[in-house]
């Protein structure tokens, strides 16, 4: 059975020896059209489906790694308890990179993500710690590489790697060489993501948890990966023929799908909240007056649209609290 380290160590035969004193990176959030659900290799954070998303732009990580007298963490100007899950999870992820020097490192990390928009940031913040890695030591990898290492982090972070739309390959490898993601050549510079934000609290199930509760106990979940490679397909034609409405009806079609596994779970795992609700009657009532808007949602309570340019002057109206992001610049 392989492990992380095997991982690591195929992608990365050269030395350790750091290229510089230090390496900076950014890696944006992405959210996710069709989505990643259940992991066929829990180790290797390794899929059951492909999946793909949009990268946020500027929104994301900015990850500064520098050789160090001990481990330490800084996020956003204030050191993290080195003994709490985030340092733990953090130098863990680590330890598969000190080879036999044993550096110890300074990790200073600096987010932009508006806290109110509740979104997750673990896909861009192992993405933005692997690319700053690159730096310091000089590895000069390729994204499909980068997105390896990343993925063995937290798999959306595979995503986080690159910009625009990103697939993340499933691949069917036992050792995951073949699960990593490609960006795709097109762009949709009028697309814009609306972040609703419902709550900042945490969430009572952590996904890889309810990951794999909905893939052990939903009758539900055997129907997912046939239904997730056809929304796949219907992506890549609304992406290649710009069909906005193709692309709204798949996407929120695809998160309510994942949601839909959830709840069929046991016990069943449930992040919506009345107010995840109303936001959602809410994009719907707007369809219905002829605003082609439409919403998606991962595993939390915060509802994210997708709409054109065209209809930002409506949607702001009707949703005046929303983050406007234009994930093309
Ligand atoms: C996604 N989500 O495709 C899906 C949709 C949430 C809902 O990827 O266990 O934090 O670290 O591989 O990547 C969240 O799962 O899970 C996620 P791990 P991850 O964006």
């Amino acid at each position: 059975m392989l492990n992380k380290q095997d991982a690591v160590d195929a992608i990365l035969r050269s030395s350790f020896a750091p290229k510089a004193a230090s390496g900076k990176a950014f890696a944006p959030i992405n959210i996710a059209l069709c989505k990643y659900w259940g992991k066929r290799n829990d180790e290797l954070n390794l899929p059951v489906t492909s999946s793909l998303s949009i990268s946020m732009g500027h929104l994301g990580t900015t990850t500064k790694v520098s050789i160090h007298d001990r481990d330490q963490v800084v996020l956003n100007g204030e050191e993290i308890d080195p003994s709490g899950s985030f340092a733990r999870r953090l130098f863990e992820y680590l330890d598969r990179y000190r080879g036999d020097d044993d550096p110890h490192y300074l990790v200073e990390t600096e987010s932009n993500i508006p806290i109110a928009a509740g979104v997750a940031s673990s896909a861009s913040g192992f993405a933005a710690l692997v690319l700053a890695l690159n730096e310091l030591y000089g590895w000069k990898l390729s994204t499909r590489d980068l997105s390896i290492l990343a993925r063995l982090g937290s798999g959306s972070a595979s995503r986080s790697v690159a910009s625009g739309f990103v697939e993340w390959h499933a691949g069917a490898r036992e050792d995951g060489m073949d699960s990593y993601a490609e960006a795709w050549a097109e762009t949709w510079p009028d697309l814009r993501i609306g972040l609703v934000t419902v709550s900042t609290t945490e969430k009572p199930v952590d996904s890889r948890t309810a990951m794999k509760r909905t893939m052990q106990t939903s009758p539900l979940y055997e129907g997912w990966p046939g239904r997730s490679a056809e929304d796949l397909d219907q992506l890549r034609t609304a992406i290649r023929e710009k069909d906005f409405n193709l692309l709204g009806e798949t996407a929120e079609s695809n998160a309510l799908a994942m949601h839909e596994i959830m709840f069929t779970a046991n016990p069943p795992v449930n992040y919506w909240l009345p107010e995840s609700k109303t936001a959602m009657d809410g994009v719907r009532e707007a369809r219905s007056a002829g605003i082609d808007v439409y919403f998606t949602m991962d595993a939390g309570p915060n509802v994210k649209m997708i709409f054109e340019e065209r209809s930002l002057r409506e949607v702001a109206s009707i949703f005046p609290e929303a983050e406007i992001i234009s994930p093309f610049g």
